[in-house]
Order: C-alpha cells, then sequence, then structure tokens
C-alpha cells in the first residue's frame, strides 16, 4: 500500500488520505500490481509483432506466415473461471442494530463491573445450543487485579482450518464515571458477532432438507466468533495496558496449536457509525485486506473502504505478531476528527443500521470467498 498510494497525514492516530495513483476513483489495492502485469506483457507481445513486420513477404510465403502469424497471436489456452454468481449475503441489520441498542442499554462495561457480568450473562444467553468455550483469567494491571474472559463460540466446518472473527464487548475503565456507554465502541462489535451467530446458525438449517446435514458442519472451514474482553486501556493505551484478552488468547492458541490451523483471522471495531469509513489499516495482513475489499466491491460497498490509512493497534495485533493473516476491520475516524471516539457522545444516535449491514455482508462474503480457496 504505502509503495503504491501518495499519503497525507490528517488528524489524530497518524491517519493519513490515501490518493489512488490509477484513475480518480478507489482502486481495489490487488488489482493495481496485475494491471501494470497484463501492460508488460502486452507491450511484450506487441514488440514481438512489429519486429516480425520488418521482414520481406512473397505471395509464395505469405500464407505461411499468416500460419506463423496467427499461431504466435493465438492465446494460450486457459480455463476461463465461471463467474461468481452466488448471491451476497444478507445479515438482519436491523436486528444487529437492536442487539446494539441493548448492550449500549447496559451503561459503562468496563471489566470487573456488574454491567460486564450483566453483558456477559447476555452473550451466553444469546449463544445458547451453540457450541461455546469461554478463556476466563485474571489479570494483575496498573488498577489492580481484575477477571477477564474471552467468549468464543464455534460453527464447524467441513475443510480442515478455521476463520476467526474477533469484537470486544468491554468498554474503557478510565471513563467509567463520565456517562460513557461505548454504543459504537464495544457496542457494534458485540452486536455483529451475535447477528454472525444468527447467520451461521440459519447456514445449518438452510443445508439441504433430508441431506442429514441439518445442524452439522458447515460447506467451508470452521468459523469462531469470539468476544473478546479486555480490550481497552485500564489507564493510557500502551503494550502492556491494552489488549488483556486477546494477548491472553493469542498465547493460549499458539500453546494448543490453534493458531496454526487460522486461515484469516478478521477483527470487528466501531464499525456501526453513520457513513462508516473502514480504514486501510497497515499492520493487517494486504492480500486478507484486498479479499475483503473484493468483497465490498460484489455488494457495492467499495466507497466505505480504505480512504484513509493508518497503523492500528488493536485486537488482531497479538496475533498478526505470531504470523497469522489478520485484518483489522475499523470505522474511524468516528465523527469529524474523531470527536465521538472515547467520549460520552458515542451514543446510539451517532449509528446507523445501514453501516451495520455494509460491514457485516462484507465480511460474511469474505467468509464465503475464504471457503472456497
Ligand atoms: C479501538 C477501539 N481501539 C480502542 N478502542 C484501538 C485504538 C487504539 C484506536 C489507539 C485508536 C487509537
Ligand atoms: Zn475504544
Amino acid at each position: 500500500m504505502r509503495g503504491r498510494n501518495d499519503k497525507v497525514k490528517r488528524g489524530q492516530y497518524g491517519l493519513w488520505a490515501l490518493r489512488w495513483r490509477v484513475g480518480a476513483r478507489a482502486q481495489a489495492p490487488g488489482t493495481q500490481p496485475k494491471l501494470l502485469l497484463s501492460v508488460v506483457i502486452i507491450t511484450a507481445l506487441t514488440m514481438t509483432a512489429c519486429s516480425k513486420e520488418g521482414s520481406v513477404v512473397t505471395p509464395s510465403t505469405a500464407a505461411a506466415a499468416a500460419v506463423v502469424k496467427s499461431e504466435a497471436a493465438a492465446p494460450p489456452v486457459k480455463e476461463t473461471p465461471p463467474p461468481d454468481t452466488a448471491p451476497l449475503p444478507q445479515i438482519d441489520a436491523k436486528r444487529a442494530f437492536e442487539y446494539t441498542r441493548e448492550v449500549t442499554a447496559f451503561g459503562p462495561r468496563y471489566m470487573g463491573s456488574e454491567n460486564h457480568k450483566k453483558l456477559e450473562r447476555y452473550i451466553l444467553d444469546h449463544l445458547k445450543g451453540d457450541e461455546v468455550e469461554e478463556d476466563a483469567f485474571t489479570v494483575d494491571t496498573v488498577e489492580g487485579k481484575f477477571p477477564v474472559r474471552n467468549i468464543i463460540a464455534k460453527f464447524p466446518g467441513k475443510k480442515d482450518g478455521i476463520i476467526a472473527i474477533l469484537g470486544h464487548y468491554d468498554t474503557n475503565y478510565p471513563l467509567r464515571n463520565i456517562g460513557y456507554v461505548g454504543a459504537n465502541d464495544g457496542g457494534t462489535s458485540t452486536a455483529i458477532l451475535l447477528e454472525f451467530a444468527n447467520q451461521l446458525r440459519d447456514e445449518s438449517k438452510r443445508q439441504k432438507p433430508g441431506s442429514g446435514a441439518q445442524g452439522k458442519l458447515r460447506d467451508g472451514y470452521s468459523v469462531w466468533l469470539v468476544w473478546t474482553d479486555g480490550e481497552e486501556a485500564v489507564r493510557e493505551w500502551s503494550d502492556s495496558d491494552s489488549l488483556y484478552g486477546t494477548r491472553h488468547l493469542a498465547e493460549k492458541w499458539e500453546k494448543d496449536g490453534t493458531l496454526k490451523k487460522i486461515k484469516a483471522l478478521m477483527v470487528m471495531d466501531m464499525i456501526g457509525a453513520t457513513d462508516v469509513n473502514i480504514l486501510h489499516d497497515s499492520n493487517s495482513t494486504a492480500w486478507l485486506l484486498d479479499l475483503i475489499y473484493a468483497a465490498a466491491e460484489r455488494g457495492g460497498y467499495q466507497s466505505h473502504f480504505y480512504a484513509l490509512g493508518a497503523e492500528m493497534q488493536d485486537d488482531h495485533l497479538p496475533f498478526v505478531k505470531r504470523g497469522v493473516p489478520s485484518a483489522d476491520i475499523i470505522g474511524m475516524p468516528y465523527g469529524y476528527n474523531d470527536v465521538f471516539h472515547h467520549t460520552a457522545q458515542d451514543t446510539m444516535d451517532k449509528l446507523s443500521p445501514r453501516s451495520l449491514e455494509i460491514v457485516g455482508n462484507t465480511i460474511l462474503e469474505t467468509v464465503r470467498m475464504l471457503d472456497q480457496r
């Protein structure tokens, strides 16, 4: 990305605007090298053809020359894959928005709080009947000890490998007394995962009746949804004061061999702001960002992706550091100049179901595309 675009520094957190060099509108990042490559190939072919034109062609040699020429010009026989006509996945955006409202209505949900416990119960109640694992431990921080709990719902697939989708449910401890409710930051990530769980559950119900497949394995990879805890700092964001839940989970999954099975890991964060802008994060894995962009294009959502870039620290980092293909899908800036982020103004009125739909459909489409690899 850095080599391909002009960056213009903007605002806090080192956000940069990306000005694409090819064409007026943003290009899918993965398409530019291919375009360049085809230009090189076409030029080489044309130059070969031109050098032949210098030789003398007599009537007796004309037919043979024509054959040679047509053979030279014949394109290599290639199997063209059939166009992808699969319907775009469609989440229930109104329902996801209602989940966001219910989660936000608990109030501040910082680690160790009663509201945090209520929210854990709310998530687990939604996952009744699913395969759920909890990763619970205690963390020692500069503000004291806190219980931390990652909640993992597993939707097993026929293919060997895991697609993990993560989103944090905690809100900020330092903001506990200012009426901070984190509608977008914590609320939308919790809600979209609940909606993904509904979709993955329905997927098995939609399997062919009589095939014996209902309620069993999905057609692609296993999908694991992870409601992460302790993403936020308890005092001030730093390597040691942040990402408590995922630092623990990544270490655990490294030890038990899970990390090696993860084909892709995607983090949902602050995805619900009206007219959402998903950042292009340079800490994320390039091919996965490109695939997500291709999925967004299938839905006509690409104008909501990658207009701005930054180097994000988020729940994907502990996995990036261990070589897992990972992407942070984060909507920033949140409000003009990011004014709603980590303030008491992070409330429901700043959000829109349409943004949940755009990001939700794109991520489920990405899962479908990953399943085909
Ligand atoms: C995302 C949501 N983050 C925190 N809450 C990560 C982040 C860290 C975002 C620093 C911006 C700056
Ligand atoms: Zn936050």
